[in-house]
This record gives structure tokens, C-alpha cells and sequence, in this order.
């Protein structure tokens, strides 16, 4: 895990506490930080009864052969603050990881998980230079939560019955595929009017500055936490689950040549496959429109000269 602050931290414990890894290693610039998080979490092993060994260091020597890596080093928004104003402050930051995973940990697995998400993403395969199989961004999984968990509130329904994908990029732009989810198998236009549906898609939309707005100071970590561990254990576990994330696009969906969300199955050897699902022909005008947004953000990398 690198960056032991609230989500990287939060999603290495959960980890740890399941109990599907042999080691959790946390890297933190700030001394004392990753150590501490380590040390704290391995004296609740006792009591959670699990067996797997949690240290922390402020040495990237330290991720040495590491199967899975996930990111979540840099700064996070602040209210008012958008994702692409956190650009050039965390691709210095990733730009300086990218280049201690290939020294470190070559043959790993990258889940980038620091905002702006699939700009950073496209610029940790850049400068790892790793296969596109063996590198993704975390959101999609965390989004779709939102609408999953917007849509068992309004219907009074258990969470988990509810499935959906919400595809694009991560950020405003991003695609509820509304004509694909369902609950319990029926779907959802049936269950609730397009009014309440719209509602929905907006509050999942700005589903991250709710929390932020409410926090003040900081971002949400649980759940994206719980979104990372599900991508994790997939590959860990090589459970092969679909699970909308952002994945290199080399045509489908009519998008090519950058990072943004679209269901892939995710196995031990990373991204085996992009799944493309039929989604009706606004929701594939949405998700190319978002797709610009993100190639937009990425060209800032080339001008900002980090590429
Ligand atoms: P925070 O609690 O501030 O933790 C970030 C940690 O990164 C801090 O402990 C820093 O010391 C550490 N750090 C900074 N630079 C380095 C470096 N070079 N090497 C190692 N560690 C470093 O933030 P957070 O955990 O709430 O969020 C982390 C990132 O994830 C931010 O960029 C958020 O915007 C992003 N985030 C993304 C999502 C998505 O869905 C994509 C969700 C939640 C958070």
C-alpha cells in the first residue's frame, strides 16, 4: 500500500483483518506514519484473528517483489477543490512511485487509486512502462456502490441485491448505465420512475463532494477502501469477478488510447479481458463524451511536461 493516509491505510486493514495476503506493507513519506499504522493494526490480530503479517517503511525497498501494489499516495481534494486541480502536485508524486515500482516490484499489479484517478493511471503505465493488463484505476467499483447503495435507499431494499455499472471517467462525466441495472434481476425502470432514476444518477455523480463537503477535511475513504479490497481480492484470489474499472481502452466501446471505466474481468493475471455490454446509444454517446474529458485531462500531461 502506498500512502498509509485514510483510504490506504483503511483498505490495508481490511485486507489484512480477511486475511487473503501473506503481508501488508505500508509506504509513507511521512516518518513515523507507516510504522505506526503497521504496528497498531498487528496488535489487533489477536483479537480479529488473522495471521497476516502488516509492517510499515518509509523505504520503496521495502515493496521489494510485491504481487499487488495500490496507490493511494498524494494529496486529497479539499471542499471547492476539483480532481484535476490535484494534477500537477500528484503527478509529481506518481511520477517519483512509477519509478520505484519498475526498480522494486517489476512484474506486479498496479491499482492507482490517487485523484485525478485515470490521468494518474494512464501516467503510472507511461512511466512503468508495464503491459496495460497490469495496470488499472480504482473508481468504477466505488461509484457504482454509490448508485447501488442511492438506489437500495429509495426502494428500502438489501444493498447487495442491487447491480449496476457506472462506466467513464471519474469524475462528473462519469456514465450510470441505467438501461443495464437492476435489483433482484428486474430492472430498475421498472421499479422506479425516471424522475427518482435522474435523482439518482446526479447525487452518484457527486457522490465524492457529498462526503467531502461533509467532512471538510479530507475525502471518503471507507468506501473506496471496501472498492479497492473487492479489486484486490479478485486478483488475489483469482476469483476472475467483473467489475467496472479503469482500464486501458484499445477500441472497444470506440474508445482508444487512454485510461477510463469499463467492466473487465479481473483474474491473477490483471485485466484478463474487457467486457463490452450492450448500453443503449445515449449512454455510449455518454461514456465517449466522458472518454474526451479524461484524453483532455491526460494532454495536460504532455503540456505540464510530465510525458
Ligand atoms: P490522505 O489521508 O491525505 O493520505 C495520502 C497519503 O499519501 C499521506 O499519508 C501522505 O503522507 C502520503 N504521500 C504523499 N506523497 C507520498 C509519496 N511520494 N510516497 C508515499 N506516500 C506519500 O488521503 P486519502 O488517503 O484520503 O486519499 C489518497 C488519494 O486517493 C487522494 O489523491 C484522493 O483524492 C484519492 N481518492 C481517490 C478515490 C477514487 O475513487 C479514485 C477515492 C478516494 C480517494
Amino acid at each position: 500500500m502506498i500512502g498509509a493516509g485514510n483510504v490506504g491505510a483503511t483498505a490495508g486493514q481490511k485486507i489484512a483483518e480477511r486475511d487473503i495476503a501473506d503481508e501488508v506493507v505500508f509506504v509513507d513519506v511521512v516518518e513515523g506514519l507507516p510504522q505506526g499504522r503497521a504496528l497498531d493494526m498487528m496488535e489487533s490480530a489477536p483479537v480479529e484473528g488473522f495471521n497476516t503479517k502488516v509492517s510499515g517503511s518509509n523505504d520503496y525497498a521495502s515493496i521489494s517483489d510485491s504481487d499487488i501494489i495500490v496507490v493511494t499516495a498524494g494529496l486529497a481534494r479539499k471542499p471547492g477543490m476539483t480532481r484535476s486541480d490535484l494534477l500537477d502536485k500528484n503527478a509529481a508524486i506518481i511520477s517519483s512511485i512509477a519509478e520505484n515500482i519498475r526498480k522494486y516490484a517489476p512484474r506486479s499489479f498496479v491499482i492507482v487509486v490517487t485523484n485525478p484517478m485515470d490521468i494518474m493511471t494512464y501516467l503510472l503505465f507511461r512511466k512503468t512502462g508495464f503491459p496495460k493488463n497490469r495496470v488499472v484505476g480504482m473508481a468504477g467499483v466505488l461509484d457504482t456502490s454509490r448508485f447501488r447503495t442511492f438506489v437500495s435507499m429509495e426502494l428500502g431494499v438489501y444493498p447487495s441485491q442491487v447491480t449496476a455499472f457506472v462506466l467513464g471517467g471519474h469524475g462528473p462525466s462519469m456514465v450510470p448505465i441505467v438501461s443495464n441495472s437492476s435489483v433482484a434481476g428486474v430492472p430498475l425502470t421498472q421499479l422506479l420512475s425516471t424522475e427518482k432514476i435522474e435523482g439518482i444518477v446526479k447525487r452518484t455523480r457527486m457522490g465524492g463532494d457529498e462526503i467531502v463537503n461533509l467532512l471538510k477535511t479530507g475525502s471518503a475513504f471507507y468506501a473506496p477502501a471496501s472498492s479497492i479490497y473487492e479489486m484486490v481480492a479478485s486478483v488475489a484470489l483469482n476469483e476472475r469477478r467483473i467489475l467496472p474499472c479503469s482500464a486501458y481502452i484499445d477500441g472497444e466501446y470506440g474508445i482508444r488510447g487512454i485510461f477510463t471505466g469499463v467492466p473487465v474481468v479481473l483474474g491473477k493475471s490483471g485485466v484478463e479481458r474487457i467486457v463490452e455490454i450492450s448500453i443503449s446509444s445515449e449512454e455510449s454517446a455518454a461514456l465517449k463524451a466522458s472518454a474526451e474529458a479524461v484524453r483532455k485531462d491526460v494532454e495536460l500531461l504532455t503540456e505540464h511536461k510530465f510525458l
